[in-house]
């Protein structure tokens, strides 16, 4: 309960601010994208992690508001980039299951896309396999979000109801190799095919393919003869302020 009070006091005290985690291509280095992670600045606590508020945050409902608040706070920021002459890249934000499946994403989308002026290219919105069991309606919510023109990708891949059927159904642009899967690559055979795999597989389906939790250089070595297009993890950058981020985009990491 006091959470709950706690929450919605932050949603209108503007209590919120978005962290950002490079996604480095892997033939060139550069950053080419980033995503934007929420934390909770609270006036005693200091900063606190999504962690701790978004499963409470889906539960009650509030992550609707919160979720917006990150989708609008994440335009304005990549927008503002692209006016202070920052190379153009997608952000990407997460999108919670309540929020997929609420009535009118499309029209809610758009409006932010406008408010902010942000080309829908330069968004790019992360949904999870758990999204994806009702069929139907997980369809019908991603062609909407196709016909705004922004991109949509699978985050957390192959940890969740992993059906391939819905690869060959659904409108997607990228997959999100799970971190749990990149961690053990150099020490288990069995996580090294199926990274192997999923990366030869989104080639096929010509799907963008990204690595998470990339955090050793033989990871890196390892995602890179096996052909994956990007990674993220903190071999390269943890989630940064936006100032930091800046920092990263004018001289490299
Ligand atoms: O940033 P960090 O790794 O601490 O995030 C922890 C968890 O919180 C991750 O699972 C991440 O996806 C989730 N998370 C972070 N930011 C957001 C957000 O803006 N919306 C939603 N729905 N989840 C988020
Ligand atoms: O669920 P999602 O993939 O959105 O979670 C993103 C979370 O992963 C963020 O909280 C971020 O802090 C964390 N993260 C990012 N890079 C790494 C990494 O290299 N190793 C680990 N263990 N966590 C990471
Ligand atoms: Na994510
Ligand atoms: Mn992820």
């Amino acid at each position: 309960l006091k959470l709950e009070s706690e929450l919605r006091r932050a949603i209108v005290g503007d209590e919120f601010v978005l962290y950002y985690q490079p996604q480095v291509d892997i033939e060139t280095g550069k950053i080419v994208g980033v995503e934007a992670l929420i934390r909770w600045d609270h006036p005693e606590k200091g900063l606190i992690s999504p962690n701790y508020f978004i499963p409470f945050a889906e539960e009650s409902g509030l992550i609707v508001p919160i979720g917006e608040w990150v989708l609008r706070a994440a335009c304005k920021q990549n927008k503002a980039w692209q006016n202070q002459g920052y190379p153009m890249m997608p952000i990407s934000v997460n999108l919670s299951m309540r929020q997929f499946f609420q009535h009118n994403l499309k029209g809610k989308i758009r409006h932010v896309l406008e408010q902010t002026g942000l080309d829908p290219q330069y968004l790019e919105l992360e949904i999870t396999e758990s999204m994806t069991m009702d069929v139907d309606h997980a369809i019908q919510s991603l062609l909407e979000l196709k016909e705004l023109g922004v991109n949509v990708s699978i985050d957390d891949f192959g940890t969740g109801y992993s059906s391939l059927y819905y690869l060959k159904k659904f409108p997607i642009d990228k997959l999100k190799i799970d971190r749990s899967f990149v961690r053990d690559i150099m020490v288990d055979p069995n996580d090294a095919a199926i990274v192997a795999t999923i990366i030869a597989m989104t080639h096929h389906l010509n799907l963008k393919v990204i690595a998470e939790g990339v955090e050793t250089e033989d990871q890196l070595h390892f995602l890179h003869q096996n052909r994956c297009n990007e990674v993220q993890g903190y071999w390269f950058s943890p989630p940064v302020s936006a100032d930091e981020l800046e920092k990263m985009l004018r001289t490299g990491i």
